[in-house]
């Protein structure tokens, strides 16, 4: 296929940094300027696994930790080829979540590291931008209580957002930290400007693999 791909973009934080709001308006704003742009989140849980997931994140069911997160990466292996398929056509993705949360959720449990937890991610179809919106756990409580999901509690989303640090360090992710403290407008221009450029980067590059 020749012509220009679109870009995947993609959203991460600790919860309650506003990735959903910033996800729905920079697709809004990618659409104004003429760009084709969907948005997508993981999990995804409108699939058989993500209904499964949903049930755990809801506390309805409880499953071996191990095997949720094998269930939040092959939640990502069934849209891997919509993803890829998507790309080509020259639409860009805004994701809210992707692997990273995947691992910084699951390696912020005793007994679990990094690489274990990334593993089964390998070879997904790479991020072309990852924005991080940065927030401390108190300006996370500050903006009222957690909801009653799982994984909603100020000391767990502290080691989450130590594991999401670690991750930053890899250089061979293009990532972005955006401080996340601000009004909803002046990170939307931000993430747009970010945005824009990775789209006109992507375009004439081949999807790579994540973490290969
Ligand atoms: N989560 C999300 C994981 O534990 N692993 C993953 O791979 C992904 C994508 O699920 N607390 C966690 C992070 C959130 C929750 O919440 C999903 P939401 O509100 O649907 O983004």
């Amino acid at each position: 296929m020749t012509g220009r791909r679109g870009a995947l973009i993609i959203l991460e934080g600790v919860d309650r940094a506003g990735k959903t709001t910033q996800c729905t308006k920079l697709v809004q704003a990618l659409r104004a300027r003429g760009r084709a742009a969907e948005m997508m989140r993981f999990p995804d849980r409108t699939t058989k696994i993500g209904q499964m997931i949903s049930l755990y994140l809801e506390k309805k069911i409880n499953l071996e930790d191990h095997t949720v997160h094998l269930l939040f990466s092959a939640n990502r292996w069934e849209l891997a080829p919509l993803i890829k398929k998507k790309l080509e056509q020259g639409v860009s993705l805004v994701v809210d979540r992707y692997a990273f949360s995947g691992v910084a959720f699951t390696s912020a449990k005793p007994g679990f590291g990094l690489e274990w937890c990334k593993n089964p991610d390998v070879g997904l179809p790479k991020p072309d931008l990852v924005l991080f919106l940065q927030l401390s756990p108190a300006e996370a409580a500050r903006r009222g209580k957690f909801g009653d999901e799982r994984y909603e509690r100020t000391d767990f989303q502290k080691t989450v957002l130590q594991r999401f640090e670690q991750l930053m360090k890899d250089p061979s992710v293009n990532w972005q930290v955006i401080d996340a403290a601000r009004s909803i407008d002046e990170l939307h221009q931000e993430i747009l400007r970010h945005s824009e450029a990775a789209i006109e980067q992507a375009a004439n590059q081949p999807v790579a693999e994540l973490w290969n």
